[in-house]
């Protein structure tokens, strides 16, 4: 397959200034009518138009109202007798393409009657024949046209300026953009849909209508979304004065779509997923997600849309920053400092646990890569989450003011552009020329073209005698595919100093950049050797490696000021005992000691800690965190050794799980506040741990305790939280929840795929895990072809159940060669993200390692493969 390279970027050699375009709407059969206006760029030398197109029906191509030659090129529209000379030209284009056949869910197609469109990165020339590329940026007008009673509500981008009645029942509207824009965020909607409407007047004064369209059964989940929206809306003009530059704002939401959202100007278009709650259907985790995919979209109207990506190696430019404003903004949403930490904790969680493994295996790239073979490839938690932790870095260099007075300065610059990362950085850096950041840009910059995790490893030293603790910190990186040396990073490090009773040594609190291979800080008059607390708030994106010792540890935990390491010393004395356990010969016994527990049970009963944040720290490593630790890695016996861990918990804890769940579980009428939905978090777990340790000991007032508050919970935590524990602990009073679960939900998708997930991703009993998720892909609510659902299932089992996947006996792989194929054969951006469940394939221990090979193998070898799926298995196998 062809191979995209960065330093092969060049402009494009025509300018398309305007797009008219006209649709006939048809599920079976959509004629397109594209008109444009087009120039030579003068800055290219004189070449052939080349325009891009995938699965269209070529009906006509008039230049200036002339039928014209032109020749077809592995997909690419040629044309070569082009007027001379730097005039514009009209050219006009007649396709037509089959919607309703349109498996992908990207271009244009139909779920459940309604139109809709996805074009980001390459989905519009599915539509029509165009430059497909970001750089290219013009102002469109859309007419729609469609069968007035099955289609009543016609959608593009920009503002509604005709409509009215056509012959034959059918109807029209055109719509105008009056903002440029590159052909990704082009969007239309066609269909019976019903809006919930919210006029707003913003702080300049200038009224907007927002709107969230959403089937008619669905009305009543839209308020949060709407609520969502204004908060965003009102923060990004307080904290950086970016206001709305639209008269009407859309969101629309669709159950078939491939990933969160899409960003579409004026008219974002949804996951139901990130659109749809209320108390009765959604968690208190679904609720979060929509204010963070709701305030991330519309934040995208200006880094991404009003400054827009040159190409698409450069899309951290928008998803990297976006993501930072979209944590920054959930942040600011919660409020309190120990909120805002629970937030970053979270934050931090996802970025250890799935972007640190996808940059120590065979899909490590730099946030902005280098080359790819298929781009929708590289939507990664790298250049999203990694990207946002390079951002986030910029700020803790520059400042909190420093770096809105570079962002101010990025758009004096660059407003209605396409440009690069180093466009950002630089703005950034010049709006802050003292700052250690433009003092050390292009070094700082290796963020971006170097993949790895950097590794920090800190070692203090006491000199009793000279009153002096000499703190040593010292960077590596390893090689990744392509990059076999790195060079030093730009390292922000925040520490504090405690003494040994775990009070803050004062003066202490310093911001440490490491650009060296090693630095050195040392800290006069102190009287006794300190406790240090290194990386607070997670300042960098990288792995902290120190000697600290257990009882250090343990004073971190229970007076570090920095909540961030608070959390992480607890994880750290988890881990510690966890890979201990696994390293050991023999069977598992009992990880934990009494120290350890004796911790957990002090932040537990602690007075002042928030509930969210003692449910994270008694949360355990997760299984693929512990086992990123690890060179060889059993899943078989990670498992058995957190389960072990959690047994422990559970037993050594028992009343005061007791005593949690008690003081927590009653949250009033519910809201989906930080602070009751960390009440419901802690009381949630306390159930887990209960339920956990019934198993053992058979006594069945927990179990029993747990389905009644399944059966009377008022709202979906709740019913989740207790249906959940009873499913983990493999209780028998687990099938009859489910069932009634299913019975009272059947016609809520969303709460379908919750059903599907749990089950997919229970713990594993003796094999029983694939054997369950077979016989739920039989069961008539599974549809392989909708997304969401099928990631219920599938990707739950093969991403999130590793002891139910990585069986001795191969079984999970051949499953997930089988389901890969086959969804591949319709839809290769769901197909390539299975795909990536055995990235990590090379550090397994026998005899997992041999069967995912020649897993790994038959999918490679399979023909026909998409690009998509053949790139990440290629590279896995490289
Ligand atoms: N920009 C879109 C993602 C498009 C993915 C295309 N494969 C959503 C977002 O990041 O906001
Ligand atoms: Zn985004």
């Amino acid at each position: 397959p062809r191979i995209v390279r960065r330093e092969d970027y060049a402009p494009p050699a025509y300018w398309i200034d305007t797009v008219d375009l006209t649709f006939d709407l048809d599920p079976a059969k959509t004629r397109v009518l594209n008109r444009m206006r087009v120039r030579r760029n003068p800055d290219v030398p004189a070449q052939p138009l080349r325009l891009d197109g995938e699965e269209l029906n070529l009906a006509r191509v008039l230049v200036n109202g002339q039928g014209t030659s032109f020749k077809m090129d592995g997909g690419q529209l040629v044309l070569e007798a082009l007027p001379e000379g730097p005039e514009p030209f009209e050219l006009e284009i007649f396709t037509t393409c089959a919607p309703e056949k349109n498996t992908q869910l990207m271009g244009l197609y139909v779920s459940q009657g309604t139109f809709f469109t996805q074009c980001e990165a390459e989905g519009f020339r599915r539509i029509t024949y165009f430059l497909d590329r970001p750089d290219v940026m013009a102002t469109y007008s859309v007419t729609l046209r469609a069968d007035k009673q099955r289609y009543p509500v016609l959608l593009s981008n920009g503002n509604l300026v005709d409509s009215g009645e056509l012959e034959g029942g059918r109807h029209y509207a055109k719509w105008v953009d009056p903002h440029r824009k590159p052909c990704y965020l082009f969007a239309l909607v066609a269909g019976d849909l019903v809006c919930r409407s919210q006029p707003i007047v913003s702080r300049h004064g200038t009224e907007h209508l927002l709107q969230i369209y959403v089937r008619q059964a669905d009305l009543d989940k839209t308020e949060h979304a709407m609520q969502s929206l204004m908060a965003a809306i009102a923060w990004d003009e307080t904290r950086f004065g970016l206001p709305l530059d639209l008269e009407r704002f859309m969101v629309v939401a669709t159950g078939d779509f491939n990933m969160g959202a899409m960003e579409n100007k004026g008219l974002n278009i949804f996951n139901t997923k990130y659109v749809l709650a209320n108390p009765a259907t959604a968690t208190d985790t679904d609720y979060a997600n929509i204010e963070s995919v709701v305030a991330h979209e519309y934040f995208h109207n200006w880094t991404g849309n009003r400054v827009t990506c040159r190409d698409w190696f450069q899309l951290s430019l928008k998803e990297g920053l976006t993501v930072f404003r979209d944590q920054e903004f959930s942040q600011d949403m919660a409020g309190s400092p120990s909120a805002r930490a629970v937030k970053r904790i979270e934050d931090v969680r996802v970025l250890r646990t799935v972007q640190f493994p996808e940059d120590a295996g065979p899909m490590a790239h730099p946030v902005r890569p280098d080359q790819y073979a298929e781009i929708n490839n590289f939507y990664t938690v790298t250049v999203y989450e990694k990207g946002a932790e390079v951002v986030r870095m910029m700020q803790t260099l520059v400042g909190r003011d420093g770096f809105a007075r570079g962002l101010k300065l990025y758009f004096e610059r660059h407003d209605g552009q396409a440009v690069t990362c180093d466009d950002f950085a630089q703005a950034m850096a010049d709006a802050n020329p003292e700052s250690e950041l433009a003092r050390r840009l292009p070094q700082f910059k290796r963020w971006y073209s170097q993949a790895g995790t950097p590794r920090v490893q800190a070692r203090g030293q006491y000199d009793a005698e000279a009153r002096t603790y000499t703190l040593t910190l010292r960077q590596s990186c390893p090689p990744t595919p392509g990059q076999p040396v790195k060079e030093p990073f730009v390292i922000p490090v925040a520490l504090g100093l405690l003494d040994a009773q775990g009070h803050a040594l004062p003066h202490t609190e310093r911001l440490v950049v490491l650009h060296e291979p090693e630095t050195t800080v040392v800290f006069e008059g102190m009287d006794a050797a300190p406790v240090p607390s290194l990386l607070r708030g997670f300042s960098a994106p990288v792995i902290l490696e120190h000697d600290l010792t257990d009882d250090e540890l343990r004073t971190l935990l229970a007076h570090d000021t920095d909540p961030f390491n608070r959390w992480e010393a607890g994880q750290q004395l988890a881990l510690r005992r966890a890979l201990a356990a696994v390293r050991a010969d023999g069977p598992v016994h009992e990880p934990l000691d009494a120290p350890f527990l004796e911790a957990m049970r002090t932040v537990l009963r602690h007075p002042t800690l928030d509930a969210a944040f003692k449910e994270l720290v008694l949360t355990l490593p997760a299984e693929t965190y512990i086992a990123e630790q690890l060179d060889a890695v059993d899943p078989q016996r990670i498992h058995a050794v957190r389960e072990a861990m959690r047994r422990q918990l559970a037993h050594a804890l028992h009343e005061d799980w007791v005593w949690a769940y008690e003081q927590h579980r009653d949250n009033g009428a519910y809201r989906p506040d930080p602070v009751s939905a960390g009440r419901r978090a802690l009381a949630g777990l306390a159930l887990q741990m209960l339920c956990l340790a019934a198993r053992d000991n058979g006594n069945p007032v927990w179990p029993g305790k747990t389905y009644q508050r399944f059966k009377d919970a008022t709202n979906m935590t709740d019913r989740y939280a207790a249906l959940s524990a009873l499913v983990t602990a493999g209780h028998e009073l687990a099938a009859r929840a489910l069932e009634q679960f299913h019975a009272r939900f059947r016609d809520e998708e969303l709460v379908l795929d919750k059903w599907f997930a749990l089950q997919a991703g229970a713990p594993d009993r003796g094999g029983d895990a694939l054997p369950r998720v077979q016989a739920l892909l039989q069961h008539p609510d599974f549809h392989l072809r909708n997304p969401n659902r099928a990631r219920s299932l599938i990707h739950t089992y093969c991403h999130a159940n590793p002891a139910g996947f990585h069986r001795a006996d191969g079984a999970g792989y051949a499953f997930w060669r089988d389901r890969v194929l086959e969804i591949d054969a319709f839809n290769p951006q769901v197909a390539a993200r299975l795909a990536r469940a055995l990235d990590r394939w090379k550090k397994l221990a026998e005899p997992y390692r041999r069967a995912a090979q020649a897993a790994l193998q038959a999918v490679a070898a399979h023909e026909p493969l998409s690009t998509d799926v053949r790139e990440v298995v290629t590279r896995a196998l490289a």
